[in-house]
């Protein structure tokens, strides 16, 4: 216990010691006698008070004070009297007046007159019936009574100093008065008292002097050799300080980032498609048939602007044809139909990353080491691992004597990298055989999510291209990826720009601010 406290009192501002010592000579000193006795400003023993009972040395208590009393307008229904009491004046008289007649004949000003008659109803002092107001008994009661509001108005009145507390007979009449607007001015005044604390006296039996320290060692300080004579005030490292959020990447940003160069260090070169492409690169290229459910409307995005694309030079289109229809030279029959030029020309929002990996093929010689990153879209509904819109990350690689161990070795290789572990499923896809599917266990959800596809290419593929070496390829979903690394139940959390998430997440993989 000594050991802290001495420490607490090495770690002391000179403006705390100066207000502990205040409280030891007098416990119930307020900031304004501290600040009278020691010189210090209103500002500065706040400040110290605040520091104190931060570090539970003395307990500060505030206090609001409130003081009512009349407005102008207040005032001057003191002196002449509530509008529905100078219509009570009238009614006693006449028993019913017109409500057009009411402003006129109670002298109250035309505005007044909703105000008053509300309160007329509300007192029971008077009924409404078809235009007219008519006076009730309890109302004509009144006629010499003074109600409970009206007292506190004289009293208020007689008291323009302000009053602070309402004896009970008032307090019904006080509340009344509150109700209504402009009749009450209310002046908060904020008092402060200090209370030791065990600390604050332990810190006080210790004892301590008062000596002015330095917080800072200056440019003069070494200059004149003052340093030498100075006592410097020890730092509190345990002292709490602001969380400050620095800006960053957003998280799929940072992953997208990590993806690109763990290729880069693979050996592998970046591709670059586009967002708009023509069903020829998106699905014909991918021996995909032109019935293929995924081409259905309710599952691509088809354009109107463009409406069509440019279809590549004739012999591949017509290799592609063949293949599609009886499957040429391929040693496959194809898939026995019609193949249309005009379903090939179709404009659509990319639907997967493969097209880069067909277009790829067609435009480079082997050896081939490609990938890519990009948008791709698809007419989903949205759930916890569905969007319409997400990234993909695709790789091809074209090599002769590439197989189906280097796709797994490969694909192994690059979740390895970012932390993943993951397993295969066999998987189809009309584009290649073996075709496999990565998947990663999800806790919370208790189940397997896919990651990616994956697979060798077919010689469907392949050949119209005019490629004769085999060929690795897969697609990686980014979001589901995102998803894990930062322990996101749902998928749309990712384009939220939910700020508090995004603040607290770690500014690089793994790092805590
Ligand atoms: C494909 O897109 C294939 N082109 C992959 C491929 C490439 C296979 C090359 C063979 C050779 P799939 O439709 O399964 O496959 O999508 C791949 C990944 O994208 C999924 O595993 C998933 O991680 C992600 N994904 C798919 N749909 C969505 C979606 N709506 N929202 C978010 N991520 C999705």
């Amino acid at each position: 216990m000594s050991e802290d406290i001495k420490k607490t009192i090495s770690e002391l501002h000179i403006y705390e010691k100066k207000l502990l010592k205040e409280l030891e000579s007098n416990p119930k000193a307020t900031p304004e006698d501290i600040a009278n006795n020691t010189g210090m400003d209103i500002k500065s023993v706040m400040s110290a008070a605040g520091s104190l009972a931060a570090k539970s040395i003395i307990e500060v208590d505030k206090k609001v004070e409130e003081t009512y009393s009349l407005t102008e307008s207040g005032l001057k229904y003191a002196e002449e009297g509530l509008p529905e009491r100078k219509i009570l004046d009238v009614l006693i008289d006449k028993n019913q007046i017109n409500m057009k007649d009411l402003a006129d004949e109670a002298g109250i000003d035309k505005q007044e007159t909703g105000i008053a008659i509300g309160w007329l109803r509300r007192k029971n002092w008077a009924q409404i019936d078809k235009g007219v107001v008519n006076i009730t008994d309890f109302g004509k009661d009144f006629a010499s009574k003074i109600d409970v509001d009206e007292k506190v108005l004289d009293y208020l009145k007689s008291n323009a100093d302000g009053v602070k507390l309402f004896t009970d007979d008032l307090v019904d009449g006080f509340k009344k008065l509150t109700g209504r607007k402009n009749i009450l001015n209310v002046e908060k005044e904020t008092s402060h008292s200090f209370k030791l604390l065990p600390k604050g006296k332990a810190i006080l039996e210790h004892g301590f002097t008062i000596k002015q320290q330095a917080t800072q060692l200056t440019h003069e300080h070494l200059k004149d050799g003052e340093w030498k004579h100075l006592e410097y005030r020890p730092y509190d490292i345990q002292a709490e300080s602001p969380i400050k959020f620095a800006g960053k990447k957003h998280p799929l940003r940072i992953i997208i980032d990590e993806i690109r160069e763990i290729f880069l260090n693979m050996g592998f070169s970046e591709d670059n498609g586009e967002f708009v492409e023509s069903a020829f690169w998106n699905f014909d290229s991918l021996f995909q048939p032109q019935d293929h459910a995924a081409r259905e409307m309710q599952d691509t995005f088809y354009l109107k602007n463009p409406l069509t694309c440019d279809l590549p030079d004739d012999a591949l289109v017509k290799l592609t044809a063949e293949t599609h229809e009886t499957g040429a030279d391929t040693g496959s029959i194809g898939w026995q139909y019609d193949w249309s030029e005009d379903i090939a020309r179709q404009s659509v929002l990319r639907t997967h990353t493969t097209g880069i990996s067909t277009k790829h093929l067609y435009e480079h010689e082997p050896p081939i080491k490609m990938f890519s990153v990009g948008r791709v879209f698809r007419r989903e509904t949205f759930d916890y691992k569905h969007l319409p819109e997400f990234h993909q990350v695709e790789g091809l690689v074209c090599d002769e004597g590439i197989s189906y161990q280097n796709l797994l070795g490969t694909l192994k290789e690059f979740y390895k990298k970012l932390g993943f572990e993951v397993r295969f499923r066999p998987a189809y896809f009309p584009y290649t055989y073996l075709s496999t599917e990565t998947e990663i266990y999800l806790e919370e959800k208790e189940s397997w999510i896919e990651l990616g596809g994956a697979g060798m290419f077919r010689p469907e593929v392949l050949k119209p291209l005019g490629i004769n070496q085999p060929a690795l390829a897969f697609g990686l979903g980014i979001e589901r990826l995102a998803m894990i690394r930062y322990d996101v139940e749902d998928i749309r959390m990712l384009y939220k720009s939910d700020i508090k998430w995004l603040r607290e997440l770690p500014t690089v993989n793994g790092v805590k601010l």
